[in-house]
C-alpha cells in the first residue's frame, strides 16, 4: 500500500554548519529553526514486492542519481530486509537552491516510510533517522520553533514553541532559480578543513544558541533578530574564508540586505537570514509583512517572493 506524508522546509535562525562525524552525519553544532507552512514536499512510499530495485521519481522525473540517500534512509526506517520501494516526491518550490528542499523531503520520507511499515515511531526518533540523511531534515519533524541539540553521539530535537505561540511571517526573496554550484555537504567539509574561522564558529555556537533560546522564550523579536543575523553572517564568513572560497550570494542578495537595513532603520520589525544559496529570508512581525513584501518586491534582482507563516511538523497524509 502506498503511504504519503508531507513536510515543510525549515529556516535555521541559528545555523547548522559543519559535521562532528561525517559517516553518521552528526552535526558539529546545535541549531534553532522555524518550520514554514506554505512551502512543502510530499513523499509517497510504495513498498512493492514485484519491484527488482528502488525507484525514485522527483517532480515527475526519474532520478536514479538521487536514489542512494533515499535507499539508505528507507533501509534505516524499514529494515534491510524490506522489499523495494517506488518513491514519488513533489515539492511546490525550487529544489537544491538554498531553500531547504532536502529538509522537507527527508522529513516527509521518514514519516511516509514509517507509516508504510506501521512503525509508529515517536517524532524524536524519526528526527534522528532523518538527520542521518540530511542534518536539517531532523528539524522539519516538528513545527513552530525547533531546537536541535547536537550531542557527541546523537542529536536531540524538540519543539520550543508551537506555530501559533509566536506567529511570525517569513518572506523568501528568490534571486536565482538554478541549483547551486557547491552542495552544502561538500561546502561544510571544505569549511572545516580550511577556514581559519571554523573553530571559532564551533566554539561560539552555544553562546548564540543560549541567546536565541532566551529570545524565543521571551518572544523578544529584537534580541532574536540581532543574534540570528550575527550567526548567519558568521556562517557565511566561514564559507567565504574556505579554500577555495564559497560565495553563494549575488548582487541581489546584497540589495535585499540593504532593503532590510533601511526597513529596520524605519522601525519595521524584520530581520534577514541566508542559507547555502543566494535567496534571502526575511523574518517579520506579521503586522509588518506587507511593508516588507512591498520593499522586497521593489528590490532589483528579486525574481519572485514567497510568503509563509510558521507551520506544523511532518505528518502522514490521508491516502
Ligand atoms: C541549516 N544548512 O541549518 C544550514 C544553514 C544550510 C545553511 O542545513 O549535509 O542539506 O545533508 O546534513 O541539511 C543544509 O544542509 O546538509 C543546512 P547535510 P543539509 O539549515
Amino acid at each position: 500500500m502506498a503511504v504519503s506524508a508531507q513536510a515543510q522546509p525549515n529556516i535555521a535562525l541559528i545555523k547548522y554548519w559543519g559535521k562532528r562525524d561525517a559517516l553518521r552525519n552528526l552535526p558539529a553544532v546545535s541549531s534553532l529553526s522555524v518550520t514554514l507552512d506554505s512551502l512543502h514536499s510530499r513523499m509517497t512510499v510504495d513498498l512493492d514486492e514485484s519491484l527488482a530495485e528502488d525507484l525514485l521519481e522527483v517532480n515527475g522525473v526519474m532520478r536514479p542519481d538521487m536514489l542512494a540517500r533515499v535507499t539508505r534512509c528507507l533501509d534505516e526506517v524499514c529494515g534491510p530486509k524490506r522489499c523495494h520501494a517506488h518513491v514519488t516526491s513533489s515539492s511546490n518550490f525550487p529544489i537544491a537552491a538554498g531553500l531547504a528542499s532536502s529538509a522537507s523531503a527527508f522529513a516527509a520520507l521518514v514519516v511516509a516510510a514509517d507509516g508504510a511499515v506501521a512503525g509508529h515511531r515517536p517524532s524524536g526518533e524519526l528526527a534522528r533517522i532523518a538527520g542521518h540523511a540530511s542534518g536539517s531534515a531532523a528539524r522539519s519533524l516538528f513545527g513552530g520553533f525547533v531546537e536541535l541539540a547536537a550531542g557527541d553521539h546523537e542529536i536531540d530535537v524538540r519543539q520550543l514553541l508551537a506555530m501559533d505561540e509566536w506567529p511570525l511571517t517569513v518572506l523568501v526573496a528568490i534571486t536565482e532559480q538554478g541549483p547551486k554550484a557547491v552542495g552544502s555537504g561538500e561546502a561544510m567539509k571544505r569549511g572545516a578543513a580550511s577556514s581559519p574561522f571554523y573553530s571559532t564558529w564551533v566554539v561560539r555556537q552555544e553562546n548564540d544558541m543560549a541567546t536565541a533560546l532566551d529570545a524565543v522564550h521571551a518572544r523578544d523579536f529584537e534580541k532574536l533578530a540581532a543574534v540570528a543575523e550575527h550567526n548567519c553572517l558568521k556562517m557565511h564568513s566561514v564559507m567565504w574564508t574556505s579554500r577555495p572560497p564559497i560565495v553563494y550570494w549575488n548582487t541581489a542578495t546584497l540589495d535585499c540586505l540593504q532593503t532590510i537595513r533601511e526597513l529596520q532603520a524605519a522601525g519595521v520589525g524584520v530581520f534577514f537570514t541566508i542559507d547555502a544559496g543566494p535567496q534571502v529570508k526575511a523574518v517579520c512581525l506579521p503586522g509588518d509583512a506587507a511593508t516588507v513584501r512591498a520593499a522586497l518586491q521593489d528590490t532589483p534582482g528579486v525574481q519572485r517572493l514567497m510568503e509563509s507563516r510558521l507551520g506544523p511538523g511532518a505528518r502522514l497524509l490521508d491516502s
